[in-house]
């Protein structure tokens, strides 16, 4: 079945100043790609080699969809804190700016660090786990905020073989406890508090509370806001106490490229997070490729993400991405709208940011508040911008491009995700023509395949053409997850199953005629919410734990601003009134259970959910309904009670 779609999208062609000095044109572009899928261990031998290794890798990529077995450098042996750090250091660029930290308060004191400062902190921190206990191997949990204290604590894991597994500052007391508990990390690494918009986050205090349901061996504080905290004798360690009399050498642990770097978990269709097992040596090459191209980085630059390092898009784009290309790196605090709504402007006119990288969401919140915010600031040292999290509707990115770039600067859209390590799907600035809405076509390596319900091919790199399927990847790249953690089955079973031999990425699709992608959403049980993965089961979960439900159907909902919103159907127990303040404490406990990202947008009780005759909740209806398309319910006779379905309707009326 070849589907032909019309795309009469509009075409925003390279803008002539991105041609200048880029690092790949159009042709350039096509000759690498082509190499890369007729060569790929020359290319990746070739890309590898920018890095240093205490032992050059000769086996390149190895690798089998069925059985699930990754490797890439397999025999290669590095440190990618030294390829991040050192190796900057001792080229002679240690005087070169690493990060530079801007504060949620305007008026607060901004930060500068050099490589070799960044070292030396790192070092430092290095040597503090060290002095903890902390071996190659063991996990550590780090539950920080927006501070370079927490790019360190990444770095100093990585320089030690510690496998680090940051938990976004966001995330509940339980969301912290589940996830030590699922990777055995005897070690926490948080700050005492966080800010953010004027708010304070009680980071040490969420750990506190987590601690009560599972044990660590220690937890080291980085003082940050100064609040008083509670510290518990023998397990809580001041860094600044700690740290203050540690060797200012520690020299980095000789990892094999396929030793774990980090655990990140993400939210899945069903049942708990998954803990995404990246490793070291792949993961090095594929973001400090993308980051070099997708980018295109000059020495000098100012280049800024505003993801946290709580996702897997500050992992890559804040910390390893840029630091292993000597890039200069701006980490925020703050949020976009605090004080005001031209925040984010005011940030970009005063580190004169050439490079910056945000999610639709942002762009969104920012656009409703109109372009007087925009206009304040002058904007011309930007050179590129990206997008990233979620698909971006024509009419935001037009207004990004328009008002944020002028209209004369590229806008990269990149499609990636936690198990894809980087960037897999974008347009290369100096390369491009861009299309609003579409994150263009497949980096290096990357083979996209559209397939339909049965696994049919619909269309790939190959086959060409236009076709609109269930997006799956054919075959491995460097920066490819490996595992879940402790769970390979999982593995398997989440994303070689489906469609046997293939990864497939649980996103829809559409391949117009010029090969350009575009990303419809989720096609499984998972939904965005505001660039953050959400699975519907967790929030269902949560909400049955509470006393008086007695059941839960999760479903996403278009929402202006995030994207999705979390709709709610929530049946309650027998004698159980429904009302406005039930709704609200239901949010709130959504909100202790998880975390704040997880509040539901609406919550509507209904006496039973729509099921079929075998119990299956109809979750197809659900979302017709959330989405007030009454019109296209489909059919509804194989639900066991039709007659449910018009008081859902009633009841989406009501709100
Ligand atoms: C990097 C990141 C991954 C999911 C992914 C997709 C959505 C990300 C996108 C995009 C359209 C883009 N997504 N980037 N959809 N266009 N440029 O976000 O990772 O948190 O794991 O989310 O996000 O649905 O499957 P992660």
């Amino acid at each position: 079945m070849q589907n032909t779609i019309e795309h009469p999208a509009e075409i925003v062609p390279v803008p002539a100043a991105a041609r200048e000095g880029t690092s790949c044109t159009l042709e350039q572009y096509e000759a690498m790609y082509s190499r890369s899928v007729n060569d790929p261990d020359g290319f990746w031998a070739e890309q590898g080699a920018r890095l240093d290794w205490y032992r050059a890798p000769t086996r390149i990529g190895e690798w089998s969809f069925d059985p699930v077995d990754i490797k890439w450098y397999a025999d290669g042996q590095l440190n990618i804190c030294h390829n991040a750090l050192d190796r900057h250091v001792a080229a002679g660029k240690g005087d070169v700016t690493a990060l530079i930290f801007e504060p949620d308060d305007p008026q607060g004191e901004t930060r500068k660090l050099t490589y070799a400062q960044l070292l030396a902190e790192t070092i430092r921190m290095a040597n503090t786990l060290k002095k903890m206990g902390v071996q190659k191997g063991d996990r550590v949990t780090v539950y920080m905020p927006m501070i370079p204290e927490g790019a360190v604590a990444m770095l100093a894991c990585a320089r030690i073989g510690a496998i680090h597994s940051v938990v976004f500052g966001g995330f509940s007391p339980d969301a912290i406890a589940g996830r030590i508990e699922d990777c055995t990390s005897d070690w926490v690494i948080c700050a005492d508090e966080g800010l953010r918009g004027g708010k304070k986050i009680p980071l040490k205090a969420n750990v506190d509370a987590a601690l009560d349901k599972v044990a660590v061996k220690a937890v080291l504080v980085v003082r940050h806001t100064g609040a008083p905290i509670t510290m518990t004798e023998g397990r809580d360690h001041w860094y600044h106490e700690l740290g203050a009399d540690v060797a200012a050498e520690c020299p980095c642990e000789v990892m094999d490229a396929e030793d774990p770097l980090f655990i990140l978990y993400t939210s899945g269709s069903t049942g708990k997070p998954k803990g995404v097992l990246h490793t070291t040596g792949g993961y090095a090459v594929w973001t400090e490729t993308t980051f070099r191209y997708v980018f295109d980085y000059r020495p000098g630059e100012i280049y800024w993400c505003t993801a946290d390092i709580g996702w897997v898009t500050g992992h890559s784009y804040i910390v390893y991405g840029p630091l292993q290309n000597g890039a200069t790196a701006l980490m925020f605090e703050g949020v976009p709208n605090h004080p005001d709504h031209d925040r984010f402007w005011q940030v970009v006119d005063k580190h004169k940011v050439n490079i910056f990288y945000t999610a639709p969401t942002a762009i969104r919140a920012l656009m409703r508040e109109g372009t007087s915010h925009v206009v304040k600031h002058d904007l011309s040292s930007l050179r590129l911008l990206g997008s990233v999290g979620e698909p971006i509707n024509p009419e935001a990115w037009r207004w990004y491009q328009e008002n944020v770039g002028h209209g004369k600067i590229p806008v990269v859209d990149t499609w990636w995700q936690t198990e894809t390590g980087g960037i897999m799907i974008t347009t290369l600035p100096g390369a491009h023509d861009m299309k609003p809405g579409s994150a263009g076509r497949p980096f290096f390596s990357v083979c996209p395949q559209l397939v339909d319900g049965d696994g049919g091919v619909l269309a790939d790199e190959t086959t060409g053409g236009a076709a609109e399927g269930n997006l799956c990847i054919t075959r491995s790249w460097p920066g490819q997850a490996r595992s879940l953690y402790g769970d390979h089955d999982r593995f398997t079973q989440t994303y070689f199953s489906t469609y046997k031999g293939k990864y497939f990425t649980g996103d829809g699709c559409r391949r117009d005629a010029d090969g350009y992608y575009w990303i419809t959403g989720r096609v499984d049980d998972v939904i965005n919410v505001s660039g953050h993965r959400m699975g519907t089961a967790e929030v269902e979960s949560a909400l049955v734990l509470h006393d008086l439900v007695a059941e839960a159907a999760v479903v996403g909902y278009p929402h202006d601003i995030k994207g999705q919103g979390i709709y709610c159907y929530v049946t309650l127990n027998a004698g159980v009134e429904p009302s406005d303040e039930l709704a609200a404490e239901l949010r709130k406990h959504v909100r202790t259970e998880i975390g704040p990202i997880a509040t539901p947008d609406i919550i509507q009780f209904t006496p039973a959910l729509p099921k079929t005759r075998s119990g299956k909740i109809m979750r197809r209806i659900l979302r017709k309904i959330a989405e007030n398309d009454f019109g296209s319910l489909g059919d509804t006779s194989t639900l066991a009670d039709p007659s449910l379905v018009d008081g859902l309707i009633e009841g989406r009326l009501n709100r």
